[in-house]
C-alpha cells in the first residue's frame, strides 16, 4: 500500500456549491509533500463509487472527511462506515466544527481514528508524519502523537486524548491555496457561481476564529475567543488572481467575523475600490457601529452590498444570557439599522428565538417580544433582510446557559446515528431545536410570523421572486402583517412553493 491520501467534502447543498475551502486549506498543508486527491460530494453524482475505486488502486492509505454539522453528516458517517468495512486498514481521519465539537461521539463511534480538532494546517502534516513512521513502539508512538496540537486520538488503554490548542498562525505564512490542483478535479468555474450581488461570485475565508464568545455559538469552543486574519494586501492577491483568470465581480467572505479588524477591512476596501467587484461578510453590530460614517460609505463604495449581522435578539437581558460580549444593545440594534439605511449597505440581520427561561410563560412572552422588535426594526428599515434561527444549544461546556439547558432536560445524541436521524439533522438547520421548553404552540407562533414576514418583505436575494410575484406576495401578506394574525398562512405558503422561495437561513447565506 502507498501512502496517497484522499481529502473529501461531503455533500452539504443541492445547488450553488462553494469552492470546498475546508479541504483545500488542509490540502495545501501537504502539498508537494503527500500525493493527494480532492473528492467533492456537491460536485460527483456518485461520490462514494468514485472513493471506492481510487481505494481499490491500493495506493490509498488515508481516508480524511471535513464534517460541519447538518447535511454533510449524512455522507461523512455512511462513507466512512463503508470505508471502514471494506478497507480496514485504510487511516481515518475527520476535521472541521462537527468532529472538533462532538468528539466523543466520534471516537466512540470508532469509526473515526483520528480528529484534528481546529485548523489543520500544521496539525495535519506533523500527524500523517508520525503515522508515517515506525509505530513498533507503542508508548514512544503515543507519545509522539501526544505533541501534536489540535489533536485527538485513543490511546492504548481506550482513553480519549485532546492534547492542547496550537496559538492561531500568522495567515499571510500558511500556504498558498492550491486552486489549480482542484481545478484538476472539479474546473473552478463551477464554484464560482450567479448570487445577488454578481454573476461570478468567489467564497472567499480570510480569518480564523472570532475574538467573542457567545455561548450559543458553535466556533467558540474551538477557537476560544481567538482570532486571527490575512493581510489586506495577502487576501488582495488572491482576489486579484481570480479577477484576471476569471472575471469575477463578487466575493462571499466565509470568516466568522469578517469585520473584526477595522484597519484591515479599510485597506482592502481601499484596495478593491476601482475592481468593480461586490462584496459580503458576516459581523458584529457593536464592531460595526465603531466604524464612522465615513468609512461605512469607503466600504460601500467599494462593493460592501450586505452584512450579515448577528442581532439576536433586542432584549438586552437575553443579550447577557447569550454572552454576547461586547457592547450590543437592543438600541444599539435599531440605531445601526437606521445607519445602514442611510449609508446604503443592506443589514441582514439574523435573530435567535426560543431561548431557555425559568417559566413556560417567560420563554412565550419573549417570543411575541422579539417579534415586536423584528417588526420595529423592519419600520427603521425597511431593506433590513431578517433571518429567524431557534435557539439550537452548542456544547459550550462551562457557560452558565450550557447548565441551563442541562438543568432543562437537553441532551445530545450520544451516537452517529442519531445524529443523522431526520430530527437531528432539522436541529442543525436551527428548525426544530428539539429543546424542551419549546413548545409546539411557540415554534408555530415563530414560524407563522416567519411566512408571513417573507410574504410581506420578499428578501432581496432571492431571483426567484422579483417584479410582480413581489408585489402580489406582499399583498397577499400585509393584512397578516398589520394585524399580526399569523395563523395557518396557507395563502402565502402557496405562492412560496410556487415560485420556490428560498430561504438564506437553510441554504446557507444569501446567493440564489
Ligand atoms: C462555507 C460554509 C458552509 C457551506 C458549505 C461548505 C462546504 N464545505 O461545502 C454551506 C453554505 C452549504 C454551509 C451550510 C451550513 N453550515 Co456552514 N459554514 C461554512 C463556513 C462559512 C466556512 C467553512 C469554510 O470553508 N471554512 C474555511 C476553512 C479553511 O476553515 P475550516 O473549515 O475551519 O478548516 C480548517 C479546520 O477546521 C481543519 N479542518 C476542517 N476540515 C478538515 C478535514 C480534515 C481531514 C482535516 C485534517 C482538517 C480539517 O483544517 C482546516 C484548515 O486549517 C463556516 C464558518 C467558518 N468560517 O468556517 C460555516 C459553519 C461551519 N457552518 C455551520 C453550520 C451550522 C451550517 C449549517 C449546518 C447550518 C446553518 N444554518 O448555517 C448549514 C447546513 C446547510 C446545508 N444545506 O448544508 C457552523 C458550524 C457550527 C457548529 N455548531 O459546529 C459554522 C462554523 C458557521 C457558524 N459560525 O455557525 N456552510
Ligand atoms: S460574534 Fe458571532 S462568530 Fe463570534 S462567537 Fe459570537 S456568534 Fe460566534
Amino acid at each position: 500500500m502507498s501512502n496517497k491520501v484522499i481529502l473529501f467534502n461531503p455533500k452539504s447543498g443541492n445547488n450553488k456549491h462553494r469552492i470546498p475551502n475546508s479541504i483545500l486549506q488542509v490540502g495545501a498543508s501537504i502539498h508537494g509533500i503527500y500525493d493527494y486527491i480532492l473528492v467533492d460530494g456537491n460536485l460527483e453524482e456518485k461520490p462514494f463509487q468514485k472513493i471506492f475505486e481510487y481505494l481499490e488502486t491500493g495506493e490509498y492509505k488515508y481516508f480524511c472527511s471535513t464534517v460541519m454539522p447538518g447535511p454533510q453528516l449524512k455522507q461523512a458517517i455512511s462513507f466512512t462506515k463503508r470505508v471502514k468495512e471494506q478497507f480496514s486498514d485504510i487511516t481515518i481521519i475527520w476535521g472541521g466544527y462537527f468532529p472538533s465539537n462532538q468528539y466523543g461521539v466520534c471516537m466512540d463511534s470508532h469509526l473515526v481514528d483520528y480528529i484534528v480538532n481546529g485548523p489543520g494546517d500544521v496539525t495535519f502534516p506533523s500527524l500523517l508524519k508520525v503515522l508515517e513512521e515506525d509505530k513498533q513502539d507503542e508508548v514512544v508512538f503515543e507519545e509522539k502523537l501526544s505533541k501534536i496540537d489540535n489533536l485527538i486520538f485513543r490511546n492504548s488503554k481506550g482513553n480519549i486524548i485532546r492534547t492542547k490548542k496550537e496559538p492561531l498562525l500568522d495567515q499571510d505564512a500558511l500556504p498558498n491555496l492550491p486552486y489549480t490542483h482542484l481545478n484538476v478535479f472539479y474546473p473552478l468555474e463551477n464554484y464560482l457561481s450567479k448570487t445577488f450581488m454578481g454573476k461570478t461570485t468567489l467564497s472567499y475565508h480570510s480569518s480564523m476564529g472570532c475574538p467573542f464568545t457567545c455561548s450559543f455559538c458553535g466556533i467558540v469552543p474551538v477557537f476560544n475567543g481567538r482570532w486571527k486574519g490575512k493581510s489586506a494586501q495577502g487576501m488582495y492577491e488572491d482576489v486579484k488572481y481570480f479577477k484576471e483568470k476569471y472575471d469575477i465581480d463578487a466575493i462571499e467572505f466565509h470568516d466568522n467575523n469578517f469585520f473584526t479588524s477595522k484597519k484591515r477591512v479599510l485597506e482592502f476596501s481601499k484596495l478593491i475600490l476601482h475592481d468593480n467587484i461586490k462584496y459580503w461578510g458576516e459581523g458584529r453590530i457593536d464592531t460595526l457601529n465603531k466604524y464612522s460614517d465615513e468609512e461605512l460609505s469607503l466600504m460601500k463604495q467599494a462593493g460592501c452590498k450586505m452584512i450579515f449581522l448577528g442581532a439576536e435578539t433586542g432584549n438586552d437581558e437575553v443579550l447577557k444570557q447569550m454572552n454576547k460580549g461586547g457592547t450590543q444593545s437592543g438600541k444599539m440594534i435599531k440605531d445601526f439599522a437606521l445607519r445602514m439605511k442611510n449609508i446604503g449597505i443592506i443589514p441582514e440581520m439574523s435573530f435567535v428565538l426560543g431561548m431557555p427561561a425559568d417559566t413556560e410563560k417567560q420563554v412565550y412572552d419573549q417570543i411575541l417580544w422579539d417579534i415586536n422588535f423584528i417588526k420595529e426594526i423592519k419600520k427603521i428599515n425597511p431593506e433590513a433582510e431578517i433571518i429567524i434561527y431557534l435557539y439550537s444549544p452548542t456544547p459550550t461546556k462551562g457557560s452558565e446557559l450550557y447548565q441551563q439547558i442541562l438543568d432543562a432536560g437537553f441532551s445530545f445524541p450520544e451516537t452517529l446515528e442519531e445524529w443523522v436521524s431526520p430530527s437531528w439533522e432539522k436541529f442543525d438547520l436551527r428548525k426544530n431545536p428539539l429543546t424542551p421548553w419549546l413548545k409546539p404552540y411557540m415554534i408555530d407562533t415563530i414560524k407563522n410570523f416567519e411566512t408571513v414576514l417573507n410574504g410581506n418583505f420578499p428578501t432581496v436575494s432571492d431571483f426567484r421572486i422579483h417584479g410582480y410575484k413581489k408585489k402580489v406576495l406582499s399583498l397577499v401578506s400585509n393584512w397578516r402583517y398589520k394585524t399580526g394574525f399569523y395563523k395557518y398562512p396557507y395563502e402565502i405558503k402557496a405562492f412560496h412553493k410556487i415560485w420556490k422561495y428560498r430561504q438564506p437561513e437553510i441554504e446557507g447565506f444569501y446567493s440564489e
